[in-house]
């Protein structure tokens, strides 16, 4: 199997992270968004990463994968059986990939990738609002989901904590820390799935392509 994708992407993370937690063999191929070969292409149409590849089977999106490759390997599933919490877990990772990635995106791209990466001014305006506007009503619904076990849902990693997490990790990436003063629960629990080897081993390869 081949994951097409650079890690700093969050989708591409929340994929990577995946198929390590649930213990795949697959090669990555760290291709940027809109590359033009016709291998990477075929996996995705429409240059955005990830792409897939399983032998001839081709496809794109990081929900899709996923679903792919749960469906095809059960074990270690990152999807709960229950329905109430297959539906939550889905829940959860809509919101990060959605309004999360919305507020985490312009953070990350204005204070890393345009000065860090690309020799470009980042927009600080559009950084800033993000952080003091967009942000912190997020964080405070995080705030209130997360329960005693410390997974979003259920008492065992999901879907639900690998998409928030890859978030929270380019916020992190920006130099944005989750107050623990404001956001107890959150930060203890960012720090907790954050830890995890999957999540160590994608961080150490990513911080090594801006000297993070
Ligand atoms: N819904 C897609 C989003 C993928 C996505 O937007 N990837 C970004 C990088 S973080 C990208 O490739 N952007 C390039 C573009 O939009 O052309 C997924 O979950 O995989």
């Amino acid at each position: 199997m081949i994951l097409y994708g650079v890690g700093l992407s969050p989708f591409v993370r929340k994929t990577l992270v995946t198929f390590k937690e649930k213990g795949l063999v697959f090669e990555q191929r760290p291709v940027m968004p809109g590359d033009k070969s016709d291998e990477f292409r075929c996996a995705s149409p429409l240059g955005k990463i990830p792409g897939f590849a399983d032998g001839d089977f081709k496809i794109c999106d990081s929900t899709a994968i996923i679903t792919y490759v749960e469906a095809k390997f059960p074990e270690k599933p990152v999807l709960p059986a229950d329905p109430a919490q297959r539906a939550r877990t889905i829940w959860f990772e809509e919101f990060a990939d959605t309004v999360l990635s919305a507020q985490v995106a312009p953070i990350f791209w204005n204070r890393v990738v345009l000065p860090r990466m690309m020799g470009q001014a980042g927009d600080e305006a559009a950084a800033a609002k993000a952080e003091t506007e967009g942000l912190p009503p997020l964080l405070a619904y995080l705030e209130g989901q997360i329960p005693a076990s410390n997974f979003l849902v259920g008492d065992r990693l999901t879907l639900a904590d690998i998409a928030v997490a890859a978030q929270i990790v380019n916020l992190m990436h920006a130099g944005y820390e989750i107050d623990a003063a404001t956001y107890p629960k959150l930060a203890a629990y960012a720090a907790t799935i954050l830890a995890r080897p999957a999540f160590i081993e994608a961080l150490t390869a990513e911080k090594a392509m801006f000297g993070g």
